[in-house]
């Protein structure tokens, strides 16, 4: 079987979970929420990480049939989510072909429908790729924010977009790429960059999330720079669903 056609018949067989990974809010300690983040489920029980298979999917057609997956077996973990944790966001990853066409709005609705779970809880993130054909992605962002779905910029600063894109765009968060967070307090020339990233974002009225944080110095300097939310081993890597809800338990 070929490398497409075992993430095919995975498809098929729909062998996938998802994990999630805590959302920090800095000026409270509290959890926020979770991104989901899929993994694909091995016979013996291990799981293949994301990194493993989603550039497969997104080059082989078969990302579409995973997107619904995705969001079909989130939203049923959000739906029982919130019958214990009334607040509870998760934010879906969005590939950015799935982002330009919008076609998986449809599905994300319909599975909301179906669970009785409101959109306000399911944020969307998605690469600077995915915001490449502006038109394209405004159009998407505009029925997904009138659904009433946050829309954040992921691993923002490693890829091409321009600044315009951002003044451009109606989004409401940014999330800060681990890289960044690692330069925080050395030398590297990446340092440099980051406060002018959080004061753009400020002035854009950007929500922040700074991703990867692993360190209290970290932390410190994130607070310190007025990011409200933090994502990182520092807290808590992603977890299986009976594991992060009893994480939210203990931190709210
Ligand atoms: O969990 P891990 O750190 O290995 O995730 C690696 C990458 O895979 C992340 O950067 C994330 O953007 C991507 N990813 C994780 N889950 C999904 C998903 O459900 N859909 C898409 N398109 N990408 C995902
Ligand atoms: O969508 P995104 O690419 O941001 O997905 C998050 C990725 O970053 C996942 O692959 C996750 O496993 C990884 N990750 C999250 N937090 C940390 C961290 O604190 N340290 C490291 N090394 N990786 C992290
Ligand atoms: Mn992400
Ligand atoms: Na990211």
């Amino acid at each position: 079987l070929s490398p497409q056609g075992a993430l095919q018949l995975a498809i098929k067989r729909k062998a996938f979970v998802t994990h999630y990974q805590p959302i920090i809010e800095l000026a409270t300690g509290q959890c926020a929420g979770a991104e989901a983040l899929v993994r694909w489920r091995q016979p013996d029980g291990s799981f293949v990480p994301p990194d493993m298979f989603i550039p497969l999917a997104e080059r082989t057609g078969l990302i579409e049939p995973l997107t619904d997956l995705v969001i079909q077996r989130v939203v049923d973990d959000l739906a029982s989510m919130l019958r214990r944790e009334p607040s509870m966001h998760v934010a879906i990853n969005i590939a950015a072909c799935d982002m330009q066409s919008g076609r998986f709005l449809p599905v994300l609705s319909r599975a909301l429908r179906g669970a009785g779970v409101a959109p306000t809880q399911v944020w969307l993130e998605a690469t600077e790729s995915g915001f490449m054909d502006v038109n394209a992605a405004r159009a998407t962002i505009d029925q997904a924010r009138q659904a009433g779905h946050a829309i954040a910029i992921d691993d923002f600063g490693t890829g091409y977009s321009s600044l315009s894109l951002l003044q451009t765009l109606p989004l409401d968060a940014l999330k800060i790429d681990k890289s960044f967070v690692d330069a925080i307090g050395t030398q590297a020339a990446t340092s440099i960059v980051v406060p002018h990233i959080i004061s753009m974002a400020h002035g854009l009225r950007f929500r922040i999330v700074a991703e990867g944080v692993e360190t209290a110095a970290q932390e410190a300097y994130l607070r310190e720079a007025g990011v409200q939310f933090v994502q990182g081993w520092l807290y808590s890597k992603a977890l299986p669903l009976e594991a992060f809800l009893a994480f939210y338990k203990a931190r709210n």
